[in-house]
């Protein structure tokens, strides 16, 4: 454990490694309480570092029986060992080898960080500083080494044994039930993408051949016995490694690639070479046990993580303040994938719908930091929707306003002139300064300035003139650290339609051009704070469609009519901002309402806006499309967009208000699309087959909200006769939205059906944690104690304790602090066992200062709580005392 006071990590400190590690040779005999690490290092002075420097190694709990320098003892006087720290005071200078050999116990591994047991099997997790947790090593992403590693077990207890690389030797060892596994490297790498696998696990195999005409052995592990449930996840990966030699031009690069899902993990997934580990919440999927949903995030983390082998392993990070260059780059190409694998239209709003529910509350509150931080204390706090959410964003931003050719011109040079190497954000976006020939200074500051930048527009039309003026003002809040802010440059695509939907030419002129370059692309580029722009021989009234596919990260204020919103959600031909004049429109209506419960009067809702989801919902196309039309914004957005004096009741009041009162006005309508979109056709997990389930549950949802008497038989019946896990959860969820004894049946029902299945019963959990109703701490209280809970494993973790906290706004919020203090409780308990996860469900205070001023004090003292106790985790402790800075 580290103990001591952690210290804020500076970018502006960085230097170069004093020692380089060329190569590392690893023979690591597993046992459960007592595995053997050899290490052979052979190291040598960095010519970039400092001349006769002291060696220094990180560890982290680490047992060392023995330290060998050049096969040889050291004199004592020049080693310095400690459970953190290997320190050679007067290493050798010219090449070297070092012999180091430590014990550690994968069972008592409770953080899940180096090597951990997980089921059947032992595994790895290095990212960011595991492997420090495995042997002593400069554990640093600039380091990068040849590994080789050795891998010994009993057979009866691990018969697979998994490395990085290809595979060159195994055997058995006579006499003794243990056999052995070499693993080879050729890549030179980060010790974070160092890993192991060694289990009992079951396997599917395949191939894929590369354009080159590599032949390539692909294999996934999973618990014994599902194995038909990794099907999916295979297909999705040769479609990923297809996709990205089309797209990028990128080739896998070694003769196996291996894919292990764990049932213990702290993430998503980790990309080492060779040996991907997954949390097998995305891998396993059958259509009895996963969503459409849980499919469609398979196949992106499949994806993200095939990418990183280009965008993170061949080129990796300098430090880990650059974590965006492989975090932000590689969600950008598994959202790209996704869209081409999907509707581009819908996957673009799921991903701004991400994107506004977890980075924007992000840049908003106290864990504010820039895209690329420039401090940190704990770099696992560090991976955030910011890094990964917003960094992407801004690869997209950059698309935009360089164009298709210069960015795929500027990707191509990154990856000639950086393979092979640890990278900087700066060099990145060097590489398509000259492809676009281009000064990307001011661009830059997107990763150098925290907080969402707000764009204010005011349109006017001269009808005598014929000329269409619009001004735009940007500005951004101060952030922690940060009070004022340099202009960002804001690509804000557009087009202009006519009040019956018909496209309107562009012609600018007037002092205020635009330019031609800027008309030809559709994208107006806001450098200043200010900006007016006006169009010439504009015939009729327009309606300006702005910042079309969402081109940029910032919060778009819309003085637009209602009439307006109308024409945009009819007829734009930018699908995203007909889905974005509905939701306008929608949380227009919503915050009125939220203004009148809080007076204690109750609110009515605008025809017009029931209308026009008339309008929509009898459109026959794109049902995946509608679903998205026809969900409103969450309670969560909705408090966002207040942003400060929340009050979580009101929301939640005004929200079941509207949906009941669009249930009942168009009760026959939602009747009817529920009906018109039932199947017979055998489950499919593709993306048309899914939206027609997206859309029929959707409808059923508020057909329920504003007629529950006819509704929840339906549900029930749907419930009851469900072949599919997606509509067997949403039926469930409308189900347990509604207290009585038939929520009470179905949950005990689903229970006893899939009690077997982990990922399941996770959602089971999430259900019950996500009811809005006082009653529900107790629930959650009482369901920690049931036998399928525990604080140990992560995935159970999020779906009781972390869906009560970030999906629950009105009991997490409740009024007397009880939800507050019942997380501060947990996350102390939790930092005991895993800091990391305790960390993040901390985090779920981020917003607490935007709340009325009652539940603030409550938070704060909750918070208060947590800071104040000794001998917190790194991870815990700056999550409170960044929350409460
Ligand atoms: N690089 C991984 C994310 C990851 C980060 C830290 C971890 O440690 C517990 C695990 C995974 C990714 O982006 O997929
Ligand atoms: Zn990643």
């Amino acid at each position: 454990m580290r103990t001591d006071i952690p210290q804020p990590v500076r970018l502006a400190d960085y230097r170069p490694s004093d020692y380089l590690i060329d190569r590392v040779e690893l023979d690591i005999k597993l046992h459960a309480t007592a595995t053997r690490v050899q290490s052979k290092l052979s190291l040598r002075p960095n010519p970039k570092g400092v001349p006769g420097a002291p060696l220094i190694l990180d560890g982290d709990d680490l047992k060392a029986k023995y330290v060998l320098l050049n096969g040889a003892q050291i004199d004592s006087s020049g080693l310095f060992l400690t459970p953190d720290q290997l320190r050679l005071e007067t290493p050798p200078q010219e090449p070297f080898h070092l012999e180091i050999e430590t014990e550690i116990d994968p069972t008592a591994n409770t953080r899940l960080m180096g090597l951990y047991r997980s089921g059947t099997a032992y595994c790895t997790q290095c990212e960011a500083e595991g492997f420090r947790r495995i042997t002593y090593f400069l554990d640093r992403p600039d380091v990068l080494s040849v590994y080789t590693t050795r891998i010994e077990a009993d057979f009866r207890e691990a018969q697979v044994l998994l490395g990085n690389g290809n595979r060159i030797e195994s055997g058995t060892i006579e006499g003794t039930g243990r056999h052995f596994a070499i693993w080879h490297d050729p890549f030179p790498k980060p010790c974070y993408l160092f890993a192991l696998v060694g289990g009992i696990l079951g396997s599917i195999h395949d191939r894929f051949v590369t354009r080159s005409g590599r032949d390539v052995a692909l294999g996934i592990y999973v618990e014994p016995g599902k194995e038909t449930s990794a099907t999916y996840a295979m297909d999705a990966l040769k479609r990923s490694m297809a996709w990205d030699e089309e797209v990028f031009g990128r080739e896998y690069d070694l003769d196996v690639f291996n894919i292990v899902a764990v049932s213990d993990f702290n993430m998503g997934a980790m990309e080492n070479k060779g040996l991907n580990v997954f949390n097998d919440k995305y891998v396993l999927a059958s259509p009895a046990t996963a969503t459409d949903t849980d499919y469609a995030q398979i196949e992106a983390v499949i994806a993200h993580e095939y990418f990183h082998n280009w965008t993170g392993n061949r080129i990796t990070c300098r430090d880990w303040f650059q974590l965006c260059l492989k975090e932000g780059l590689t969600v950008y190409r598994d959202h790209e994938f996704s869209a081409d694998m999907r509707s581009r239209a819908v996957r673009r709003i799921a991903d701004v719908r991400t994107l506004r529910s977890q980075q924007f509350p992000e840049d908003a509150g106290p864990l504010a930091h820039n895209v690329r931080p420039d401090t940190y204390l704990e770099i696992n706090n560090f991976y955030t929707a910011t890094v990964y959410e917003k960094g992407a964003e801004l690869i997209r931003m950059l698309k935009v306003l360089i164009g298709d050719e210069a960015f795929h011109k500027g990707m191509d040079l990154y990856f000639a002139r950086h393979d092979g190497t640890a990278a900087t954000i700066e060099e990145f976006i060097a590489c398509f300064a000259e492809a676009a020939k281009r000064d990307l200074t001011q661009f830059s500051l997107w990763y150098h300035q925290s907080g969402t930048p707000h764009v204010e527009v005011e349109s006017a039309y001269d009808k005598q003139a014929q000329t269409l003026t619009l001004d735009f003002t940007q500005s951004c809040k101060p952030t922690p650290g940060q009070d004022t802010k340099q202009p960002f440059l804001i690509p804000i695509a557009f087009g202009l339609i006519a009040s019956d939907g018909a496209p309107i030419a562009l012609q600018a002129g007037g002092s205020d051009q635009a330019s031609e370059d800027e008309l030809a692309r559709g994208v107006i580029e806001l450098a200043t704070t200010r900006r007016r722009v006006v169009f010439q021989s504009v015939p009729t009234r327009p309606v300006p469609s702005l910042l079309r596919g969402f081109s940029a990260p910032v919060r778009l204020g819309n003085s637009s009519s209602e009439a307006d919103l109308l024409t945009l959600v009819a007829h734009d031909t930018d699908s995203f901002n007909r889905w974005q004049a509905a939701q306008t429109y929608a949380t227009r209506q919503l915050l009125h309402a939220v203004e009148v419960v809080r007076s204690g009067r109750k609110p009515i809702y605008d025809e017009a806006f029931i209308d026009a989801l008339l309008r929509v919902l009898e459109q026959s196309s794109d049902p995946a499309f509608i679903a998205q039309v026809i969900t409103l914004p969450g309670e969560a957005d909705l408090a966002r967009e207040i942003g400060e004096n929340v009050d979580p009741d009101a929301i939640h009041g005004a929200r079941k208000a509207l949906r009941q009162a669009i249930g009942e006005g168009l009760k026959p309508n939602l009747l009817q699309t529920y009906q018109a979109l039932t199947s017979k056709d055998p489950y499919s997990p593709d993306a048309t087959a899914a939206g027609r389930r997206a859309l029929r549950n959707a409808a059923l949802d508020l057909f329920c909200a504003g007629n529950p008497e006819e509704g929840l038989p339906l549900a029930l019946q749907q419930f009851e006769s469900a072949t599919t896990m997606t509509d067997k959860i949403a039926a469930l969820s409308i189900l347990t939205a509604h207290a009585g004894p038939e929520r009470e049946k179905a949950l005990e029902a689903f229970y006893a059906t899939h009690a077997s299945e982990a990922l399941v019963i996770d959602k089971w959990f999430i259900l019950q944690a996500t009811i809005p109703e006082p009653e529900t701490l107790a629930r959650v209280k009482s369901l920690m104690q049931h036998a399928a809970f525990s604080l140990h494993n992560p995935n159970r973790t999020r779906s009781l304790i972390g869906a009560f906290a970030t999906g629950n706004q009105t009991q997490f919020n409740a009024a007397d602090g009880s939800g507050y203090d019942f997380l501060a409780g947990i996350v102390l308990e939790l930092d005991s066992i895993n800091p990391q996860v305790a960390a993040r469900l901390l985090a779920a205070f981020r917003s607490w200062r935007s709340l009325e001023t009652k539940r603030q004090g409550l938070a704060e003292a909750a918070l208060r709580r947590v800071a104040s106790v000794s001998g917190l985790s790194p991870d815990v402790k700056d999550i409170a005392e960044r929350s409460l800075g």
